[in-house]
């Protein structure tokens, strides 16, 4: 097969892959909802598996739904290069957070085929199983699981909201492999994926050289009161479990304001019995705290911890508080990410150092293979939100860095 130099991606051809899944759980807001291992999850999955197959690439699945497709390289003792992200959104998630990353992928893998080039390694697409950990907590799980954080079990024992367990829906979908995670080997990994945040817009930059993620951390808190009548019950008398809730949502929020550039968030929380004239005797919440610098992060904790019992004393209230997961920061591989660097400037782009305030795929990966991310814009830095939104000059330039990125490192070895 005859190389040829203009390894140029096809935008055109990538932005209407990214419109053709968005079918998949696309919801009347122009948005996605594509839950792990929901049944939109499975189409996407199998629409993903018919492509790379069309490519030529063979395509495995991991004991915890991680799929993995890989093209042949000219040398069979090397292990592939990986490109890697998520197909699962959030219950009211965008058109692009992952799914750019795997799409761009396909896209780098389809102008390899197109052009006839052989890579000196394999090249593999990698789709990572519950990334979002909005069904089933914690997030990042079964790259989690590929990095020997969590066991297979654990992640097969998480629940979601209705008791439903990951594991049981991996089987019903037909995504239960049979390949222990970890034991499908790559040398090294690189992530599109958008910015989620407003620094490269407002920078007017197209492409973020990803230098680390920080670190992130979660919690559960559950708040027992008194269910009580609205009406006949003294304000001075009641155990109310929301009104808890609210003063320590405030406490958090303050944690955040106090620890900058560091984020304190309650995003989910479940009041019961969530009746307009009963007060309200227990609630549910998770907390989301994230520092780039572990000692920060330390203290934002000891601080949330600190404040939590002194509201539920002041309230009469049971507090029932866990960690249920810490991911530390992580600095990603010097290599690739010059291989990132050389990648945009082949392809003209100015480009912007930064760490990722989101979590991703990386961020475990790059615990056990060398790692790295591509960033791009997205308009107003919006994301976890149906009108995350980003261009088709913007999604094209994001896969021709990948590729770039990928031959340079891929040259390296020759
Ligand atoms: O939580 C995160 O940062 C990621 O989007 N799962
Ligand atoms: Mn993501
Ligand atoms: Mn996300």
């Amino acid at each position: 097969m005859t190389a040829k130099t203009n390894l140029t991606i096809n935008p055109q051809r990538l932005w209407d892959a990214l419109m053709e899944t968005a079918q998949y759980g696309g919801t009347p807001k122009g948005g996605i909802k594509r839950l792990t291992v929901s049944d939109e999850d499975k189409k996407v999955r199998d629409w993903f598996k018919a492509e790379c197959e069309k490519l030529g690439c063979t395509v495995v699945v991991d004991e915890v739904g991680n799929m993995f497709a890989t093209r042949p390289g000219k040398r069979k003792d090397l292990l592939p290069i990986a490109m890697g992200s998520h197909l699962d959104t959030q219950p009211t998630g965008g058109k692009f957070d992952g799914v750019l990353g795997v799409l761009g992928a396909l896209e780098a893998m389809r102008t390899l085929v197109d052009m006839g080039y052989e890579t000196n390694a394999p090249v593999m697409i990698v789709n990572w199983t519950n990334e979002e950990g909005s069904r089933f907590a914690p997030a990042m799980l079964c790259s989690g699981v590929y990095a020997g954080v969590f066991t297979t079990d654990f992640a097969y024992g998480r629940e979601d909201r209705n008791g439903i367990k990951l594991g049981d829906e991996l089987a019903r979908i037909g995504y239960k492999g049979t390949v222990k995670a970890g034991d499908v080997k790559f040398q090294a990994m690189f992530e599109l994926h958008i910015e989620q945040g407003p620094i490269l817009e407002a920078e007017d930059k197209m492409i973020g050289v990803v230098t680390g993620v920080q670190g992130m951390r979660w919690y559960e808190v559950t708040l027992r009161g008194q269910e009580s009548h609205t009406g006949a019950t003294p304000m001075g008398l009641r155990k109310n479990a929301l009104l808890g809730a609210a003063r320590m949502i405030e406490a958090i929020h303050q944690v955040g304001m106090a620890h900058l550039p560091g984020v304190a968030s309650v995003g989910l929380i479940e009041n019961r019995p969530n009746s307009r004239n009963v007060v309200p005797g227990e609630v549910f919440f998770t907390v989301d705290l994230r520092h780039p610098d572990e000692k920060m992060l330390d203290r934002m904790e000891a601080e949330y911890k600190a404040a939590l019992p002194k509201i539920a004393a002041a309230l009469g209230l049971e507090l029932e508080e866990k960690r249920i997961w810490n991911s530390p920061a992580v600095k990603f591989a010097d290599p690739l990410i010059d291989c990132v660097r050389e990648g945009a400037r082949i392809a003209g782009h100015a480009t912007r150092e930064m760490a990722s305030g989101a979590g991703h795929d990386a961020a475990y990966i790059a615990r056990v293979v060398p790692t790295t991310m591509i960033f791009v814009p997205c308009l107003g830095g919006i994301s976890h939100n149906e009108a995350e939104s980003t261009t088709l000059e913007e999604c094209g330039a994001g896969a021709q860095v990948l590729l770039n990125a990928v031959l340079a490192y891929d040259r390296g070895l020759a």
